[in-house]
């Protein structure tokens, strides 16, 4: 039997509004220029299963939920989507392009929400194993200007619905991550003009294929 090698886990972070979604097809269409097969898909859920619970997590402005829950909800549909997508497309040597993953939860639920980021590694060990995407994308933005940006689109979920001190926190808690792991978390400054934003995922998208072909 033919020896597949594993694929790449590809994840972007941000608060919203940064332009994450915006930048997703110039992500996709640089690795599948390069030949590479690339799985699309986003967190909180990428099944129907994690859909359903994303629901729960970011509409239900009716229910006061308590953060321990909001936390395990989180990692229930993140496991249910490392089983039914993210492992079985790796392993079959296909590249999984993922909007937001465990960062978002240091960033939402430990910067955001308090919650003690010993917990949260601790439920990221249990969940995820040695699984850890290979490069992130944070893209980095002010208050303000993320605001300004959130703004052109329909209704804020809950998140979006916080107020800027919530917000403040989580773009710490992004930046500390992108320090303590500057080998994988790339910063793209996301407040330039869209051509300068892309011009650099670009860059690094093609960076990264370099050095995996070099491997
Ligand atoms: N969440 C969590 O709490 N814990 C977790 O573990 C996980 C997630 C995984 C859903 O995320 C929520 O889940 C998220 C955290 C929580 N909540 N929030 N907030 P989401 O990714 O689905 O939702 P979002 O963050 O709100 O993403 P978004 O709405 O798709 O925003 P975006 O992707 O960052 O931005 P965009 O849609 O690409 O751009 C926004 C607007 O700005 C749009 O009109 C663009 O045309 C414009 N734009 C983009 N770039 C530029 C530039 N460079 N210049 C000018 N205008 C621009």
């Amino acid at each position: 039997m033919t020896h597949v090698p594993r694929g790449r886990f590809v994840t972007v972070e941000g608060q919203d509004g940064a332009g994450k979604t915006t930048n997703l097809s110039v992500i996709r269409d640089t690795l599948e220029s390069s030949g590479i097969h690339v799985v699309q898909t986003r967190e909180p859920g990428g099944t129907p299963w994690g859909e359903a619970l994303r629901d729960l997590v970011l509409n239900r402005h009716d229910i006061d939920i308590a953060p321990i829950a909001e936390l395990l909800t989180i990692f229930a549909a993140r496991a249910q989507h490392i089983h039914q997508v993210i492992e079985p497309a790796l392993s079959s040597g296909k590249w999984v392009l993922c909007d937001r993953f465990t960062d978002a939860t240091y960033a939402y639920q430990g910067g955001g929400r308090g919650i003690s980021l010993d917990t949260i590694a601790l439920l990221e060990d249990t969940v995820q194993g040695k699984l850890k995407p290979d490069l992130t994308l944070l893209f980095d933005i002010d208050i303000d200007t993320s605001n300004a940006r959130a703004r052109q689109r329909s209704e804020a979920d809950r998140f979006e619905s916080e107020q800027d001190s919530f917000k403040q926190a989580v773009r710490t808690q992004y930046l500390k991550l992108a320090k303590q792991n500057p080998q994988r978390v790339k910063v793209i400054d996301a407040s330039r003009p869209l051509e300068q934003v892309v011009r650099a995922v670009r860059s690094q998208v093609n960076d990264f294929i370099k050095a995996v072909i070099g491997e």
